[in-house]
């Protein structure tokens, strides 16, 4: 029993002294010092020795255990010690060397193009007297769908799937909930926008994200009809785009707008021949509007016979893809900052 300890201890110090690397010296512990490692095997066995030996081979073998533990501690700190001296030499840092930024090795940062064109937006409508409105991107069901003129029961929910918090909260699906918000701190007559990052449990695709931009646009007036709608709608596309940009408009339905519009721009891309992006179509989907439920004035506590107003939902991914000529929108949220630095 005696050679064997000592034959243990010497198998440890070969095994150590043939290693350089940390992760082997862990599988070397376990091999003689953990839970079925040889030493520890031999101290289990103490009670099986005939009495007179037990306690000089169970002092052996703690004399033993200590050594091995203090080989392991010593390669321990040997590897890192050379690692450390070894990151010294070659990481070392000149620090009187010129900053990157003095010598113009790198240029300076810059928005996103995402948050450039939705800060032209908000140029483009404060110029027009609309307001800038915010709201959470956690949001409660009242302001993304129950005040939208959509009941829990409403099919339209599906077309809208999102992430929910335990506590019945959801990662809003759209800005829309932004106007009830509005309706409830703003008094007709009055024209708001309000840009924000939305979110939609939904399979991703050259056009589709699961994390995606919207401006909602909403303005409430006496006597307002489609006619101002498609007056601010063209004013909007020519200021982003700088000429005029070919448009339909076909209906569409969202529970809180009627008579309810797709505003469709011809696909920038392809130039209307049909790509990934306008899935072959030739259009792209952009704009959704129309002219505000009545039912969601009542929720904003604003008479319908009174008052009447537009509303609509850009998609600010697509927009951005359209001017700069995109192919993908999961480039936006690739994190490759080659594709942020073209814009
Ligand atoms: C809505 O979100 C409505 N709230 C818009 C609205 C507002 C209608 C006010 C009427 C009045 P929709 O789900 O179609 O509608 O989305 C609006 C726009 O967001 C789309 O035209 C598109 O440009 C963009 N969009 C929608 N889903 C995605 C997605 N998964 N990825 C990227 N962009 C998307």
């Amino acid at each position: 029993m005696e050679e064997k300890i000592h034959a243990i201890y010497a198998a440890a110090e070969t095994a150590l002294s043939q290693t350089t690397k940390e992760e082997e010296i862990e599988e070397i512990r376990v091999r003689f010092l953990g839970r079925k490692g040889e030493l520890t095997q031999i101290l289990r066995g103490l009670g099986e020795l005939p009495s007179e030996k037990r306690s000089f081979i169970g002092k052996l073998a703690n004399e033993i255990k200590t050594k091995i533990e203090h080989a392991i501690q010593s390669k321990l700190d040997t590897i890192r010690a050379s690692r450390f001296s070894r990151l010294i030499d070659e990481e070392w840092i000149d620090v009187s060397l010129d900053s990157p930024r003095s010598t113009g090795e790198y240029s300076r940062g810059h928005l996103h193009p995402i948050s450039q064109i939705q800060y032209e937006i908000e140029d483009i409508f404060t110029s027009m007297g609309f307001t800038i409105l915010d709201g959470p991107e956690v949001e409660t069901d009242y302001y993304n769908f129950e005040a939208l003129n959509i009941p829990w029961y409403h099919p339209a929910r599906d077309m809208q799937d999102t992430f929910w918090t335990e506590d019945g909260n959801l990662l809003r699906t759209h800005t829309s909930a932004i106007q009830v918000r509005g309706m409830e701190t703003h008094r007709p007559p009055f024209r708001v926008i309000g840009p924000g990052r939305v979110f939609r449990y939904e399979a991703t695709d050259a056009s589709h994200e699961n994390t995606f931009y919207q401006v909602e646009g909403m303005m409430v007036d006496r006597e307002i009809s489609v006619a101002h709608l498609i007056y601010f709608m063209k004013v909007l596309l020519r200021e982003i785009f700088k000429t005029e940009v070919t448009i339909r408009l076909r209906p569409g339905y969202f529970p809180f707008v009627e008579p309810g519009f797709e505003l469709d721009i011809h696909c920038l891309i392809c130039n209307g021949k049909g790509c990934s992006v306008c899935k072959q179509s030739g259009w792209v989907e952009l704009l959704p509007c129309g002219l505000v439920h009545p039912n969601v004035l009542r929720y904003g506590n604003i008479d319908p016979d009174q008052w009447s107003g537009f509303a609509f939902g850009l998609g600010l991914n697509r927009l951005v893809m359209m001017r700069y000529g995109i192919n993908d929108i999961r480039h936006f949220l690739s994190g490759d900052i080659r594709f942020v630095c073209q814009f």
